[in-house]
């Protein structure tokens, strides 16, 4: 690892209550520390995690930004040659991680540049944010061996992305797992994989033995199985990992399956930001990029245009060519690609901040609607503090600076209101869920607490703390035990209740064993 010399910047002078909230957020990422790399949580995640290193990174560089240059650049470790970096690079720990080296069996078709095991698909393309964001902490000297560092690896990944991703050159990188989004539940990937859901797996349904299921899940020992994916999901997860493995992880054997393949909007919009920072990184190295790959980079945000249909951006099927109409909160990362024509910024904004997306905490990551709304579950529902960040970000580079204000004060209220790191939080009630002591959680808040407008973040959350916007009849929110939220603010016209939960697991767990065509066993 080279050098990147740089002083510990001061801590922020806090006031006591967030002081002892910025403790318990340093603690929680020393105790994930593993030297040049962070967990993400100390039971559910022992590995290192492609965008969760970057977003912790990104909070690494108040306390010690040589660190954080290190936890960025560890993530070239796992660089396969053909320029992927994967989406997680397994430590050398007591694996009881439910996804763990056996079974993607790299060593089959490759060597990471460490040699170090890794999965064999990638993750949202945070690095170039990251590394940005890390320079700036860092001296004239120690930024450019930095980026001289970074460099070649980095444009790699980009060219891998832009290149191996976008077979038919359609602008789009296109996805082959959901676990690839970041956003492993959410509703579009999984009505994408419903239809392959292996026939073991209905065969269980079907018979109601779902329990089978439930007691082969590692996962579900460390969270409670609501708060995750269900059962079914999951194991249909790990068969499209297998499809993977069986295809050598080659784009071109993968389209060949049945898997599903999503050119999901939010990891495009993450990649046009991406791309935006590295000809900047370039730039300032002196690096001339390629006129190939500074052509795809066009290509690429311009084609998000392509997944805009009348009042929002979906991901769409790489196959068919259909847009797939979820609605999540991964349609408003245009925003933070910076790729929205001015004259849709404000219904974007208008939508994410209204009782749909923020019945009472938000952004939510599924409108509360929706039937796939489960308050406590993971990626159909919750707030997702990195998610919050990016949309904050992106809306102050759009000029909507009290959009912006109000998202990362509502972040701060969520997270000093459990006082814990949680993985995320219920949009309902703001109780925590998921994983505990969550690294970039605790990144994230070290991050917002070292702005220069803390004080009216502050101020925002102090009246947001007393406004109680709630929103009644949400289904979700009595199945979670949120009937103690009160209804100071009742929007009776916030949400359609009648549908909320008919997708829920329960029905998708029975759809599971209903629907699709015969696929091969559980894997
Ligand atoms: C979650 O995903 C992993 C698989 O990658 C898992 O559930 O085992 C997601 O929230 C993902 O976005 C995140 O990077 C990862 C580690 O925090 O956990």
């Amino acid at each position: 690892m080279p050098a990147a010399t740089s002083t510990s910047p001061q801590a922020p002078t806090l006031p006591p209550d967030l002081q002892g909230l910025r403790e318990t957020a340093v603690e929680v990422l020393r105790g994930n520390d593993l030297g040049d790399v962070t967990r993400p949580s100390p039971t559910l995640y022992p590995h290192q995690w492609l965008w969760d290193s970057c977003f912790i990174a990104i909070g690494l560089r108040h306390l010690d930004p040589s660190r954080a240059a290190a936890e960025v650049l560890s993530l070239l470790r796992g660089q396969w040659p053909n320029g992927m970096i994967p989406h997680v690079i397994f430590a050398e720990v007591d694996d009881f991680y439910h996804a763990g080296p056996q079974r993607w069996r790299i060593d089959r078709v490759t060597r990471t540049a460490s040699g170090a095991q890794s999965t064999g698909i990638t993750q949202p393309p945070m690095i170039a944010e990251a590394a940005v964001r890390v320079g700036e902490m860092l001296g004239p000297k120690a930024r450019a061996d930095f980026y001289r560092a970074l460099l070649p690896g980095l444009i790699r990944f980009h060219e891998y992305l832009h290149f191996e991703r976008d077979p038919d050159d359609e602008g789009l990188v296109t996805l082959v797992h959901s676990w690839e989004s970041g956003m492993d539940n959410t509703p579009p990937w999984m009505e994408a994989t419903l239809p392959i859901t292996p026939r073991r797996v209905k065969v269980l349904k079907r018979l109601g033995t779902a329990e089978a299921l439930d007691a082969l899940r590692r996962d579900a020992k460390e969270v409670p199985a609501e708060e995750r994916l269900t059962s079914a999901e999951l194991f249909t997860l790990y068969r499209v990992v297998r499809e993977l493995r069986r295809s050598g992880y080659d784009f071109r054997n993968i389209r060949e399956t049945d898997v599903p393949l999503l050119q999901d909007v939010a990891f495009n919009a993450i990649l046009v930001r991406a791309d935006d920072h590295l000809v900047e990184i370039a730039a300032e190295a002196g690096v001339t990029l390629s006129k190939r790959l500074t052509r795809q980079m066009r290509r690429c945000r311009e084609a998000i245009e392509g997944l805009w249909s009348s009042s929002a951006y979906y991901s769409r099927d790489f196959r068919t060519g259909e847009l797939i109409r979820n609605e999540t909160v991964g349609g408003f990362l245009p925003l933070y690609a910076g790729v929205v024509p001015e004259e849709r910024v404000d219904g974007l904004v208008k939508a994410m901040t209204s009782p749909r997306y923020w019945p009472r905490f938000g952004v939510a990551s599924v409108p509360a609607d929706d039937p796939f709304f489960i308050p406590r579950c993971y990626w159909q529902g919750p707030v997702w503090v990195n998610i919050n960040w990016l949309l904050a970000d992106g809306l102050e580079r759009y000029g909507r600076r009290e959009a912006a204000l109000e998202l990362r004060a509502n972040v701060l209220n969520l997270i000093a209101g459990s006082g814990q790191m949680f993985e995320y939080y219920s949009p309902l009630d703001g109780s925590g869920a998921g994983s505990n002591s969550f690294s970039w959680t605790a990144a994230l808040l070290v991050d917002l607490l070292a702005r220069p407008d803390l004080a009216e973040i502050q101020a925002v959350a102090a009246r947001a703390a007393t406004e109680r916007r709630v929103v009644s009849g949400v289904p979700g929110a009595r199945r979670a035990g949120d009937d103690a939220v009160g209804a100071e603010t009742v929007r009776p016209d916030a949400v359609g209740a009648d549908t909320v939960g008919g997708r829920g697991p329960a029905a998708r767990e029975a759809a599971a064993g209903e629907a699709g065509p015969a696929a091969p066993d559980a894997g």
